[in-house]
């Protein structure tokens, strides 16, 4: 029995936390009033919340412990001195700066490691990340392989570098021009594809040789390991830890959400093995963020970050986790709903623009199928498309990414697999009705991020007509 395809969730539940059921008139009013963007939807008008996977993780009985643990001193806290053994053990770094959240460590690592005028290459970008590069003056350059920007092609590990973009890029400009090269284990935006061992081992290898440091967006490294456990040849008797800290065996340090693969609701850090690094990140910490000891965050969050660490390389838990993903891609797949292939380690990638061929890119499909699936049913999700990509720094003009998609994100040990059978059904329903959905156009877009707070008009009369 415990080799069935989808075993149940491998946890039991002990408090329970009710859901918001709004009828169809209060989810039109609540979309509108958002301006068509889910970001703007109030989470007591969501029924269920797949926006994202960011701290929106249910934390375990032992990290509601250790809450209770938690150390408030200003200085030295025993829970950060548990955190950096942890982090030490468990991701092989030498040394730790804890930060409010994953970009609080983006903004430091950028601010001590970019000069004007340099390059960052990445793995596909991703939004806060690329934009603290640019702030500090880098241009961002994607060098994942091609088929990653294919929703359609199935590759095992489509998030791997392309090591002739990388080669080219150094040809181009220089080493001496390149700080360090931002690899994201998984890839976010590419839906969540992992990069192989043997990929990371030769990225690292042609970056150490030019002297240009590897540092890892290490937000979903778990998942990555187990993919790598499950598809790369030589992985498959060891354990998800020791595929973790083989991964971070070949770089110089990472930043990191703990949103995600630490299973809290807050935190983040950032690491390094150089020493002198180090000592400039913890100046930049106790400006922006707060003690090198605490970096932003109360005792108690460090307490269940460093438990959460212990608990996310279980093979239980992960596996349930990227079955799950698995299991809602597998059900939609069924009925003909276009996505991103494979189905990656933290959500479902719909493939907007496939779902509603009836519109051009820049009607804004992944927006607008997003407010209609709300408006639908009562499920959030995310737009990952034009209106996140945002507009070239240089030119103003929009970026038109290829992938123009809506992430139906799987918070961490939140939903079960009946939630996925209605969001299933949800979407399921709303492709029989994909003609009646109407594109958007801007009526507010802001110069920064602009996907968190833009608002927008429908292009006809209803969002979804006749619904
Ligand atoms: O949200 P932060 O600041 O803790 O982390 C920023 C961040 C960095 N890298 C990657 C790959 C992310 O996915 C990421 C945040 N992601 C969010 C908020 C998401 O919804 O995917």
């Amino acid at each position: 029995m415990e080799n069935k395809k989808f075993m149940p969730e491998p946890f039991r539940i002990k408090m329970v936390e009710y859901m918001s059921i709004l009828d169809k008139e209060s989810r039109k009013e609540a979309i509108k009033k958002a301006g068509y963007n889910t970001f703007l939807v109030r989470s007591d008008e969501c029924y269920i919340d797949l926006l994202t996977d960011s701290g929106t993780n249910a934390m375990s009985d032992r990290q509601w412990a250790g809450l209770m643990l938690g150390d408030e001193a200003y200085a030295g806290s025993r829970n950060f001195y548990h955190l950096e053994q942890v982090v030490r053990e468990y991701f092989g770094f030498k040394y730790i700066v804890p930060t409010h959240q994953g970009r609080g460590a983006e903004n430091i690592l950028s601010s001590l490691l970019i000069k004007p005028g340099d390059y960052v290459p990445g793995n596909m970008y991703f939004t806060t990340t690329r934009f603290h590069q640019e702030r500090n003056g880098a241009t961002f350059r994607d060098i994942i392989i091609d088929e990653a920007h294919d929703p359609s092609i199935d590759l095992p590990f489509k998030g791997n570098v392309d090591l002739n973009k990388l080669q080219a890029l150094i040809d181009e400009v220089g080493a001496e021009r390149i700080p360090y090269i931002c690899l994201a284990v998984t890839v976010n935006l590419a839906g969540g594809q992992p990069v192989s061992m043997a990929n990371i081992r030769a990225v690292s290898e042609l970056a150490h040789k030019h002297g240009i440091k590897v540092m890892y967006d290490a937000t979903r490294c778990v998942e990555n390991a187990y993919f790598i456990k499950e598809r790369e040849e030589g992985y498959q008797d060891k354990t998800i830890k020791e595929i973790v800290h083989e991964m971070f065996s070949y770089g110089d340090g990472c930043t990191m959400s703990g949103k995600k693969d630490c299973l809290t609701n807050i935190g983040g850090f950032l690491c390094m093995n150089d020493h002198d690094l180090y000592v400039r990140a913890t100046g930049m910490v106790v400006q922006f963020e707060g003690m090198p000891s605490y970096g932003g965050l109360a005792g108690r969050d460090m307490e269940a970050m460093a438990i959460g660490i212990t608990e996310s390389v279980q093979y239980e838990y992960i596996s349930h986790r990227v079955n799950q993903i698995r299991y809602l891609g597998e059900k939609l797949e069924a009925a003909g709903v276009p996505m991103v292939k494979p189905y990656g380690g933290h959500a479902i990638f719909i493939d907007a623009r496939a779902f509603l061929d009836h519109l051009t890119q820049d009607e804004f499909p992944a927006q607008a199928l997003s407010a209609a699936l709300y408006e639908f049913s009562g499920v959030r999700t995310m737009e990952r498309g034009i209106i996140s990509a945002g507009r070239d720094v240089v030119t103003g003009k929009n970026h038109y990414p290829k992938l123009e998609t809506i992430r139906l994100t799987i918070p961490r040990r939140v939903y079960t697999y009946a939630h996925l059978d209605f969001v299933a059904d949800a979407v399921i329903e709303l492709y029989k009705r994909r003609r009646d959905i109407s594109g958007l156009k801007w009526k507010y877009e802001p110069k920064v991020l602009r996907f968190f707070t833009g608002t927008f008009e429908t292009i006809n009369p209803e969002l979804i007509k006749g619904f």
